[in-house]
């Protein structure tokens, strides 16, 4: 039994908090802080697993509980290319961690190791990052004794955003072979980024100035950062960086940040918008990115994920039009149900794109996003980015321009594929392609406004259940086919009102079911959320 008793020995300082059942749900085990040095522990020993059944790959491990508050933690597996924890290791995840005791643990490591073929005495290797909450300080040190018992190679990249470590993971993976995707360093990361920012520019003007509010988390250090690899004589990019305070962990995310500005549709009170001004939000970890301004007379404006991703599918698609390219490369959109009927409507019928629509949470639209040559995706929560696919990447590197104008559409095509992280979602990456576009169509932000649709009026309620797991879906989660009868109320429901749609579905990483309603006016979204709220407390209370 190899690693048995290291194993057993550093068991015993990571002892499980008792009568808590522990899922790894769509964001990795994200809860209390203080619930999750064990949980932690339990995720190396498996993550070490997972890279030796892949040959040595190298496995990520991010620390992070995003946008929540300072208290909680979470802890997350990174894939070798980058990519979320394949959905069928999420469940060995949450059978390692819910052992229930140090000899069910050891045990159940070994049968893992047997039932996958594992050989548990070649090299693994693991790398990890954590956000600026205090409590990842001992988080990654109970993660680093389990790699060290299970002699697993590590690297410790200390405090990162998301997308950073997702980055780091691709880079390692990929290094000297044809598809490397950078230098294995934070540094590659910011000199690939700022690279391909420049080029993607083309010389073009930034107007004005940009407000980045930084949630008080970890995208504020790493956006200032990354400005120092922007040679002020290539661009002018007037950036301000605001709620930056990672000193005083309380502030993470305190009325500021990408998910303060989407769930409450507003801008952060501090510092107090200025009208007219660019502004734009991450969240805790900087993989969501939202936009907003503040118009004179009319108040808040909000550019969310739908938003963002119908403005980048436009704009790629011109230049894949201006590249001569339509014919040979299939683009397309993926959502989820919340996205916007009326962003939908814009890409389907202006823009004339397909659109998927898939359950919540990145993996599903990672991966429904593969299977065209170019993926755009994004939650309307600001999660998304743009996948291009090794064919497309080879097109534009290889077709042979017809005129100055093909050849520049070519060359700003593979600019933004370096500049838009492939791994996931990410923040700093986004914004820097939100800013080139604008800068492209000279747009202000009152421009993309009024060029583009105006959002159907929407209300999004969390109804509190005995247990959510009793509501479960269909048709990517916008229709309930348990329990019996629930959907057919909420259609009767939805049917009584012009242009509307709703649905309800379980959460993915709290207790609770959330439902949205979209409709002709405020006022109706507001009645239907409502109603359909009714419909779920009653059928939670007869299950
Ligand atoms: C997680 C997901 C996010 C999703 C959210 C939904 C990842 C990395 N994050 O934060 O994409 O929008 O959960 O939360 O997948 P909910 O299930 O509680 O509504
Ligand atoms: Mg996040």
């Amino acid at each position: 039994m190899e690693h048995a008793d290291s194993i057993r020995a550093s068991t015993k300082e990571h002892n499980m908090v008792p009568g808590h059942v522990y899922r790894y749900g769509t964001a990795g085990f994200r809860m209390s802080a203080d619930l999750l040095d064990a949980v932690t522990y339990r995720v190396g020993l498996l993550a070490s697993l997972r890279s030796r059944k892949l040959s040595g790959r190298a496995i990520g491990i991010m620390i992070t509980a995003s946008h929540n508050p300072a208290v909680d933690n979470g802890v997350k597996i990174v894939d070798p290319q980058g990519e979320m924890l394949e959905q069928d290791w999420e469940k060995l995840a949450t059978q390692l961690v819910n052992s229930r005791s140090d000899g069910e643990l050891v045990e159940l490591y070994h049968q893992l190791a047997k039932d996958h073929k594992i050989d548990l005495k070649s090299p693994a290797k693991v790398i990890y990052g954590r956000d600026t909450r205090p409590s990842g300080h001992t988080l990654v040190a109970a993660l680093a004794d389990a790699l060290v018992a299970t002699k697993t190679e590590l690297v410790d990249y200390k405090i990162l955003t998301t997308p950073q470590l997702h980055y780091l993971v691709r880079a390692t993976n990929t290094a000297g072979t044809p598809l490397s995707y950078g230098k294995i360093s934070e540094v590659g990361y910011y000199e690939k980024l700022a690279d391909a920012f420049l080029r993607a520019l083309r010389g073009k003007k930034i107007n004005g100035r940009l407000l980045v509010d930084c949630a008080n988390g970890v995208g504020g250090p790493k956006l200032k950062e990354f400005l120092k690899y922007l040679s002020s004589d290539r661009v002018a990019f007037d950036v301000t960086v605001v709620n930056d305070d990672v000193l005083r962990p309380e502030v993470l995310n305190l009325d500021c940040g990408a998910d303060f500005v989407k769930t409450r549709q507003k801008a952060p009170p501090s510092p107090k918008p200025v009208p007219g001004k660019r502004y734009c939000s991450l969240d805790g970890d900087a993989d969501r990115l939202i936009y907003y301004w503040t118009h004179p007379e009319t108040g808040f404006f909000m550019f969310d994920g739908d938003r963002i991703s119908s403005l980048a599918a436009s704009f790629i698609g011109d230049l894949v039009n201006g590249a001569g390219l339509r014919d040979d490369l299939r683009i397309g959109v993926v959502q989820t149900a919340y996205a916007n009927g009326a962003s939908t409507n814009y890409i389907t019928q202006h823009l004339k794109l397909p659109v998927l629509c898939t359950p919540t949470g990145v993996k599903h639209l990672h991966h429904a996003a593969q299977q065209f040559d170019i993926g755009v995706y994004f939650e309307a929560n600001g999660h998304g980015t743009v996948l291009f696919s090794p064919y497309a990447i080879k097109a534009f590197k290889e077709t042979p321009p017809q005129s100055p104008a093909q050849k520049e559409n070519l060359d700003t095509l593979v600019a933004l594929s370096d500049l838009i992280n492939q791994t996931v979602g990410d923040a700093i990456s986004d914004m820097l392609l939100v800013e080139v576009i604008l800068a492209h169509k000279n747009w202000s932000l009152q421009d993309w406004a009024t060029m583009t649709y105006t959002d159907l009026p929407n209300r999004l309620v969390r109804v509190e259940v005995d247990d959510k797991d009793e509501f479960q879906t269909t048709d990517a989660e916008r229709r309930l086919c348990y329990p019996e009868g629930a959907q057919r109320d909420i259609d009767d429901v939805v049917a009584k009102y012009k242009n509307a749609r709703a649905f309800a579905r379980a959460s993915g990483t709290e207790n609770a079911c959330r439902v949205y309603a979209e409709a002709a006016t405020r006022i109706e979204a507001a009645e239907l959320a409502e109603r359909v709220s009714r419909i779920i407390i009653r059928y939670g209370r007869n299950l």
